[in-house]
């Protein structure tokens, strides 16, 4: 018995279904393209908002019944948190979940007892798993909480601190080993600053790039199999953030020589923050080579903060689903609900009707993604705009034959004339807008 016990199991009843606890598009058996809607969408419940958060605002206190809540947090505490969390992602029927270090354990305060605590909770989550038949999408260390990260972790003034952050990310990936992760997080949510007046820029990129390539040396040390994935957010809660988006970061993996051991981990919001679409954010990690996995929750339009909001507008993924799609799935990533309820989302079954929601937000984005990419419209309109790039003139130049000043010639003496062609934009729009009709 738990908090959430009430409810569930949760289960596909289909679109007639009037019970708001079951869902109505998101069938884990459906098979879209060749493979399972589950395998496809790789669903995971984050655990330090959906338990950990107490449903806090920088002007209020908690709202939300956590009772295993407290500080500091005893073994007892983390095991009912535990056992609350496992009731409610079984009975959500959903595989997955991802975890901080910190949100799940006891408190700690020395790095001894922060190794101690954590193996502790990792036995209990071990046991859970295998009681559950639920999986751990990505381990994350939390690198921004305690106060001691206020000047940053990786690139804190302090290498004392620099040490912590090394100790805490060391444990949490070795857990996250243990435990079959498939992937591990860093989000650097304090490896940027609030000003430059005090703030070396250069030997603070030194130090994250130094960071980073003890982090990757030690997950092949141990032989982990899974992937290293930063999550770019521009700001919030610092001023800037040095991996403030997917560009930022394919540029910062290139100058410390990672590119072929980390990727990105997108979250949605954290791009309408850069002032980017999601899309863009798929698109730019593809292109890059470096898509990793899916952060699903989403801002609001009105507000330029993190409101972290469980998606319900399914058109809105559309064009981030076609490229999924399109690639045939993640490759070891998944679409985690870092997202938090609302402070007035009190009762146990808030918890459920968000996730169901965005589910089946989720379920239906992919079916109405699935229907264009076999339907080929987008793709072959994508194709002819770039068609003549396949005649001789763009054979040539994509294979480098000419310099600057030769194909300055070529073109004078070709007397080129190109007219402008439709981008097919209108078109591209609407093909998106009338699948989505699930
Ligand atoms: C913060 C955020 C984090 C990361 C994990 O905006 O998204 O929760 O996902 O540290
Ligand atoms: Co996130």
């Amino acid at each position: 018995m738990s908090l959430f016990s009430g409810i569930g199991p949760v289960r596909f009843e289909g679109a007639g279904s009037a019970n708001e606890f079951a869902y109505r598009v998101y069938d884990p058996e459906r098979v879209v393209l060749d493979k399972r809607m589950e395998d496809w969408l790789k669903v995971a419940v984050c655990y330090w908002h959906s338990f950990n958060w107490p449903g806090t605002d920088i002007f209020g206190a908690g709202t939300l019944p956590r009772p295993w809540l407290g500080t500091p947090v005893t073994q007892a505490m983390a095991e009912e948190k535990l056992d609350a969390a496992f009731d409610f992602i079984s009975r959500l029927g959903v595989r997955y979940f991802t975890f901080h270090d910190v949100d799940a354990m006891a408190s700690a305060s020395s790095v001894r007892e922060h190794e101690t605590n954590l193996r502790r909770i990792e036995a209990g989550m071990a046991d859970k798993m295998a009681a559950t038949g639920v999986r751990l999408l990505w381990g994350t260390a939390n690198l921004f909480t305690h106060p001691r990260y206020a000047g940053g972790a990786a690139t804190s003034p302090d290498p004392q601190v620099f040490a912590w952050a090394a100790a805490q990310v060391r444990f949490c990936l070795e857990t996250t080993m243990r435990l079959g992760g498939e992937n591990y997080v860093l989000w650097g949510g304090r490896e940027g600053y609030d000003s430059l007046l005090n703030t070396d820029l250069s030997r603070e990129l030194d130090r994250y790039g130094r960071f980073l390539a003890m982090v990757v040396e030690h997950k092949q040390r141990i032989g982990f199999k899974g992937t290293i994935l930063i999550e770019a957010k521009p700001f919030e809660p610092t001023k800037h953030q040095y991996d403030r988006d997917t560009a930022a970061v394919s540029a910062f993996l290139q100058r410390y020589g990672l590119t072929k051991e980390v990727k990105v981990n997108i979250e949605v919001n954290h791009a309408t923050l850069a002032g980017l679409d999601f899309e863009h954010e798929i698109a730019a990690a593809r292109a890059y080579g470096i898509f990793g996995s899916i952060d699903m929750n989403r801002g609001d339009p009105r507000n330029g903060w993190d409101t972290d909001q469980f998606p319900n507008c399914a058109q809105d993924l559309v064009p981030a689903l076609v490229q999924l799609v399109e690639d045939g799935g993640f490759l070891s990533g998944g679409f985690n609900f870092d997202a938090k309820l609302r402070r007035q989302s009190v009762d146990p079954a808030d918890l459920y009707l968000a996730h169901i929601g965005g589910i089946d937000t989720l379920a239906r984005a992919l079916l109405a993604a699935a229907d264009i990419v076999r339907e080929g419209q987008l793709q072959r309109l994508r194709q002819e705009r770039y068609r003549a790039w396949s005649g001789e003139l763009g054979r040539r130049i994509d294979g480098g034959e000419f310099t600057l000043a030769a194909l300055a010639d070529h073109a004078a003496e070709q007397g080129f004339d190109p007219r402008p062609r439709s981008g097919r934009q209108e078109l591209a729009e609407s093909i998106i807008a009338r699948h989505c009709r699930y």
